[in-house]
């Protein structure tokens, strides 16, 4: 018996040296040492010894046993770190191989045109002034020599908040707030960028859009001012050798007023579908600061003389690049926007 016991504990040992594999281990293992394993048909034959045989044997038993269980939990422990190391190894990332660089962003087509249009007054001598979207009907109408009865201070053209409250028309109630503050310091010398919103949906006009207005105020300012400020602005937005013309207007805010426009930068004047066959494309409105406007940004119209005007940004940017409808800049579409 304890012979036999020696060899399967010899054969047990050999057998689960050679395996690799944690199926075939616990196989092994319930062959030699489950309930119908070998060591348990072994012991079976116990019953038939002599007593102090039976007990010689049966100790040997229970420590061959012990022992093939440890080495059989020693075999498992071995190949589970074998297996792990070979895991780690296959997943080893090379940490200095380079990354996948996020996609690059650009800036809006229209912040771009804003940016270029601030530095091109920044250049000037302008200084940037902001202020709030959500503005009074004061300085949106009152102060800026609106009358009672213009058709922008309706509810069908403006949006509303309360009687008082509106969303800004246009920048120039910025202007005003600027003047207020300043007064009577000279100059006044304010370029002013920012979103304006409007009752308008088309291809050509969007609820919400974006305005550069400027206001130049000190002593002897004239129209001549206004004309050659702009006309090089103007050569610099566009660089090209554009033409540059004046057209008689009427706002509310200048007195007298003008249109400038440029000739058409897509047919350099000669007539097409851009400029309507006319040659010449409007860009900005302009005009002397009335003197109601003067006084209600604190200034002596008998002292002080300015010139201001104001574009929209979507047609300077539709104009510049030969975009037809306006909505592609609100879309969000990254096949219009990174083309930019
Ligand atoms: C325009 C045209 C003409 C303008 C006037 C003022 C202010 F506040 F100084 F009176 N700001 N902007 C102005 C003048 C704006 O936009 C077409």
């Amino acid at each position: 018996m304890i012979e036999q016991l020696q060899q399967l504990r010899k054969t047990v040992r050999e057998q689960l040296g050679k395996l690799n594999k944690l199926d075939e281990v616990n196989a092994l293992r319930v062959n030699a040492l489950g309930r119908k394993g070998e060591i348990t048909r072994l012991l079976r034959g116990l019953k038939d010894l002599e007593a102090e045989e039976r007990i010689h044997a049966g100790k040997a038993a229970n420590l061959i046993k012990e022992e093939l269980e440890q080495n059989f939990e020693q075999q498992i422990t071995n190949i589970k770190k074998r297996l792990l190391e070979e895991k780690i190894k296959a997943e080893t990332i090379d940490v200095t191989l380079p990354g996948f660089p996020p996609p690059k962003g650009s800036k809006h087509p229209l912040s771009q045109i804003s940016e270029e249009i601030c530095d091109i007054f920044m250049g000037f001598g302008f200084k940037v002034a902001e202020g709030p979207e959500i503005e009074l009907d004061y300085y949106n109408f009152e102060a800026l020599n609106f009358p009672a009865d213009h058709p922008t201070r309706d509810m069908q053209d403006s949006f509303y908040i309360d009687e008082k409250h509106l969303l800004r028309t246009h920048t120039s109630p910025v202007q005003v707030r600027v003047m207020e503050k300043m007064a009577p310091e000279l100059p006044v010398k304010i370029i002013v960028p920012g979103r304006v919103y409007r009752k308008d949906d088309d291809a050509t006009h969007s609820p919400m859009f974006h305005q550069i207005e400027g206001l130049l105020i000190d002593s002897h300012i004239t129209f001549a001012n206004l004309k050659g400020v702009l006309m090089m602005f103007a050569y610099q937005i566009f660089n090209k050798n554009v033409k540059v013309r004046y057209r008689p207007s009427f706002f509310p805010f200048t007195e007298p007023s003008a249109e400038m426009d440029i000739s058409c930068v897509n047919c350099e004047g000669k007539g097409c579908r851009v400029c309507s066959d006319t040659g010449w494309l409007e860009i900005l409105g302009a005009g002397m600061v009335h003197p109601q406007v003067l006084k209600a940004g604190g200034y002596d119209p008998e002292k002080v003389t300015g010139f201001a005007f104001g574009m929209g940004i979507e047609r300077i940017a539709m104009l510049k690049y030969g975009i037809n409808d306006l909505r592609l800049f609100f879309d969000n579409d990254r096949r219009f926007l990174q083309q930019f």
